[in-house]
């Protein structure tokens, strides 16, 4: 209880609105009866999964596992066979919640499967479990081989939630419309938890739509979250619709992360709504760590600060501390502090690589101007693909492609794609006289991967260039006039 509970809402439930899906919506007062009672039925599991959905039993079935001081793998229920076999084996939960009404696929059938009941009667709040215990583990991709879960302790989502809601003037006061997937950290961490923590009013869209977005903002709602793609559709419609951009004109923020805010986007919307949005960077294993300020200068192309709770260094390749502040010199962002991750599951190997001396390697490369303002400039590698706000490894799609028998070789990268950001493209080299078509290795990827990991162009290759090592370089793929694209 008291400052130390992750959600003190919940200790001390009011009438006030908490979580809204439409027509569907819970106050803390019911949230707190409904969680109660279900994470009694979690107290002997050692860890559960979450069908996430994009619904009210998803938001509650968190909240449970939560109180119940379940360690919570929230599921994206749109992956593909590969990915589920690889979490549930992973994650080796002991229960998956879901909404009632819900068919699970295959690889997650075997699991004990308890339905989240939005009627159950009364019970008590189990005791509050320690800041350092795990809260969630959430799956993310790398360069190289399957998603890794991410292990979150309570304690990371706490800061988190303060430190962003320090920088945003966030309150109770506050409703948040988004309509981001539950089972990332923007969407649940900052999107579900973030309200839940300081006692405000969540509005989710079911999925997202510029329409649902207009609707909110023109009522109670005061902030927006969303991924560049969302920002993308938003600046155009609020140039074709002046009720658009009258009800983005009316948020109190606007907040934009998970991939870089273009630069005309912003501007786009600056002219349409006088709003400037905000933007924030952060990653699954380190939170959120930087945010421009409610109150602070709105430069387009910066991420801001880091947040007051976050240690944060720009590295050169040798590790040594970048101290310049000249918006010119570019280094690899290295983060410290409480809102870091306790590590991969069963990946201690991962973990190692990933920190030193308590510092968390993000991969990110950026400057920073005088002003402490973070500017985002990439990846220090090019295997990771950064599309529609979702991280994809290349290194996951060359393997699936691989599985194809028609496949012999294959490399994939990202290219520019207004909409999304970047869009998933192979190179491969066929084992016959007959490649396969563009449209069938896109099916054959999305069977065993998210259907968003689907390659978007298919260029045919007599062979990849590779160095002496066999290491595709993928800086000079090219595509071959005579076998073509499709
Ligand atoms: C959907 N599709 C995509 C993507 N999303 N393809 C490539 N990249 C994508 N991101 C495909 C679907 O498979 C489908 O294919 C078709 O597009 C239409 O599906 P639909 O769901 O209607 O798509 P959409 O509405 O256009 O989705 C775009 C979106 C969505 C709303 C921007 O991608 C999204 O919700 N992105 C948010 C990602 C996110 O929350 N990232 C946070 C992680 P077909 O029709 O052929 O079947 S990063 C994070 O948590 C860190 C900490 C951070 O900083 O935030
Ligand atoms: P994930 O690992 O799925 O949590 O995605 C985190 C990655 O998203 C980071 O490593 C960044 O590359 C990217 N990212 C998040 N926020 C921003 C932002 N505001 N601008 C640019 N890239 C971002």
């Amino acid at each position: 209880m008291g400052t130390l509970a992750l959600l003190p809402t919940l200790h001390q439930p009011t009438d006030a609105e908490a979580v809204r899906f439409g027509q569907r919506c819970v106050t803390y007062r019911e949230l707190r009866v409904v969680t109660a009672a279900l994470a009694r039925q979690l107290s002997d599991a050692r860890r559960v999964a979450i069908w996430a959905q994009p619904k009210l039993e998803t938001c509650v079935a968190i909240v449970a596992a939560l109180a119940a001081g379940v360690p919570a793998v929230p599921i994206n229920p749109r992956l593909g066979t590969r990915e589920l076999q690889h979490v549930a084996f992973d994650a080796a939960p002991d229960l998956i919640l879901t909404a009632p009404d819900v068919t699970l696929p295959e690889p997650l059938r075997a699991l004990t499967r308890l339905d989240v009941d939005l009627d159950a009667a009364s019970a008590p709040m189990p005791p509050e479990p320690d800041p350092e215990s795990p809260a969630l583990i959430v799956y993310t991709s790398g360069t190289t081989g399957p998603p890794k879960g991410v292990v979150l302790p309570r304690r990371a989502l706490a800061a988190d939630i303060d430190a962003l809601a320090e920088a945003w003037a966030w309150t109770a006061q506050d409703v948040l419309v988004h309509g981001l997937p539950l089972f990332h950290v923007h969407g649940l961490v900052l999107g579900v938890l973030g309200p839940l923590r300081l006692g405000g009013a969540l509005h989710h869209l079911g999925s997202f739509s510029v329409d649902g977005v207009a609707r909110e903002l023109g009522g109670s709602a005061t902030m927006l979250f969303g991924v560049p793609t969302m920002y993308h559709r938003l600046a155009a419609a609020a140039e074709r619709d002046p009720q658009v951009a009258a009800a983005l004109g009316r948020a109190r923020l606007l907040i934009s992360g998970s991939a870089a805010l273009s630069v005309a986007d912003h501007h786009r919307i600056a002219a349409t709504t006088g709003q400037h949005v905000v933007q924030r960077y952060g990653m699954t294993e380190s939170l959120i760590t930087c945010a421009v300020r409610a109150e602070g200068p709105r430069r387009p192309g910066t991420v801001g600060p880091p947040l007051d709770v976050v240690a944060l260094r720009l590295v050169d390749e040798n590790g040594e501390i970048l101290e310049a502040s000249d918006d010119n010199t570019v280094g690899e962002i290295e983060v410290a502090g409480p809102t870091l991750f306790l590590g991969y599951l069963n990946r201690p190997d991962a973990t190692a690589e990933a920190m030193h001396d308590g510092w968390f390697r993000t991969g990110d490369v950026a400057t920073r101007g005088a002003d402490g303002h973070l500017r985002l400039i990439g990846r220090r590698t090019t295997d990771l693909i950064s599309s529609g706000g979702y991280k994809i490894g290349a290194g996951e799609i060359e393997s699936a492609l691989l599985e194809h028998p028609g496949i012999a070789d294959a490399a994939v990268t990202g290219e520019p794609d207004p909409d999304l950001g970047e869009r998933v493209v192979a190179w491969v080299v066929a084992a016959g006289d007959s490649p396969p078509a563009a449209k069938e290795l896109a099916d054959h990827v999305g069977g065993l991967l998210a259907a968003h990991k689907r390659p978007r162009v298919v260029h045919y290759l007599a062979a990849l260039p590779r160095n002496d090592l066999g290491k595709v370089l993928k800086a000079e793929l090219r595509p071959d006039p005579d076998r073509g694209l499709q």
